[in-house]
C-alpha cells in the first residue's frame, strides 16, 4: 500500500509537471513593452514555485513509504513536531512570497503609479453588463463631459456612455465597440464602469485591470506588434459575463489617423 501511495503521489507530480514544462497550457504570445518584463517575473515565480513543488511532493511520496506500517513497526506516537524547522520554514516562505512581491510590485506598479508620456493616445474604456466602449477625445484632446442621466445601454456607443452633447468638448469624443490603437505608442487609458465591477483584460498585451463604478483608474501600456487581439471582462459580472468580449485592432499611424477620421466622419 505504501508502494502505491508512493507511485500514485509521485505519478501526479510529474504529470501536472510535465504540463508546465511542456507549456501545454501558456499565455497567448505577448505584443506589448512590458511583455519582456512581465513574463521573465512569471517564469522566475514558476521555476522557484516548481523547484518547491517537487521537492514537497518527492518527500512526500518518499515519506509515506519509508514510513509505511510493517510487521515489524514500532508504536505509533505523538509528535509535537519541531518547533525550530517550522519557524525555519516559515521565514524561508514569507521571504520568498515578499520577494516575489516586491520584484513584480516594480514591473506593476510602472504601469499604473508613473504618469502616462506626454502625447499617449488618450482612450477611456467603459464597462457594462455586458459590453466595452472606447471613448477617443478627438481633435480637441478634450474628453466631453459625460452623464448617468443620459446613459441608455440599449442605444449603445455615444449613448451607452451618457455623451452629454450639448458640451462643446463633446462635440468630436468618437465612441467606438472596437477598440483600435497605433502601433509602438504608448496609450492612456482612464477606466470606468457603470454598474458593478469589470476587469479589462487583454492577455497578449499583458494587462488587466479592474473597472470599478465611481472612479476613474489610469494606466498605461504599449502596444508593439500589429494585428487583432481579444478582449476579455475578467470579473465574473452577472449571467452575461461570458459574453463580454471585445476586439483590440492594433495598426499602423497612418491607419488609426485614417480610421479616427472615417469615425470622425461619420458624426457630422
Ligand atoms: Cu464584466
Amino acid at each position: 500500500m505504501g508502494l502505491a501511495l508512493l507511485l500514485l503521489i509521485w505519478l501526479i507530480t510529474f504529470a501536472s509537471t510535465y504540463f508546465f514544462v511542456a507549456k501545454t497550457w501558456w499565455l497567448p504570445v505577448g505584443a506589448s513593452a512590458a511583455t519582456g518584463w512581465i513574463d521573465h517575473q512569471f517564469a522566475v515565480t514558476f521555476v522557484i514555485m516548481g523547484i518547491v513543488f517537487l521537492a514537497a511532493q518527492l518527500s512526500l511520496g518518499y515519506i509515506v513509504w519509508k514510513y509505511r506500517e510493517t510487521p515489524t513497526s514500532p508504536a505509533v506516537t505523538y509528535s509535537h513536531g519541531n518547533t525550530k524547522l517550522e519557524i525555519i520554514w516559515t521565514i524561508l516562505t514569507a521571504v520568498l512570497f515578499i520577494g516575489l512581491n516586491l520584484m513584480g510590485s516594480s514591473v506593476w506598479a510602472s504601469q499604473r503609479f508613473d504618469a502616462a508620456e506626454a502625447g499617449a493616445v488618450q482612450v477611456e474604456v467603459t464597462g457594462m453588463q455586458f459590453a466595452w466602449y472606447f471613448r477617443y477625445p478627438g481633435p480637441d484632446g478634450k474628453f466631453g463631459a459625460t452623464s448617468p442621466k443620459l446613459m441608455d445601454p440599449s442605444a449603445g456607443s455615444e449613448a451607452a456612455v451618457g455623451l452629454d452633447t450639448s458640451d462643446a468638448a463633446a462635440k468630436d469624443d468618437v465612441v467606438t465597440g472596437t477598440m483600435y490603437l497605433p502601433v509602438n505608442r504608448q496609450v492612456d487609458l482612464r477606466l470606468r464602469a457603470v454598474d458593478v465591477i469589470h476587469s479589462f483584460f487583454v492577455p497578449n498585451m499583458r494587462f488587466k485591470q479592474d473597472a470599478v463604478p465611481g472612479l476613474e483608474i489610469h494606466m498605461h501600456f504599449t502596444p508593439t506588434e500589429i494585428g487583432d487581439y481579444e478582449i476579455a471582462c475578467a470579473e465574473l459580472c452577472g449571467l452575461g459575463h461570458y459574453k463580454m468580449h471585445g476586439m483590440l485592432k492594433v495598426v499602423s499611424q497612418e491607419d488609426f489617423d485614417k480610421w479616427l477620421t472615417a469615425q470622425e466622419a461619420e458624426k457630422q
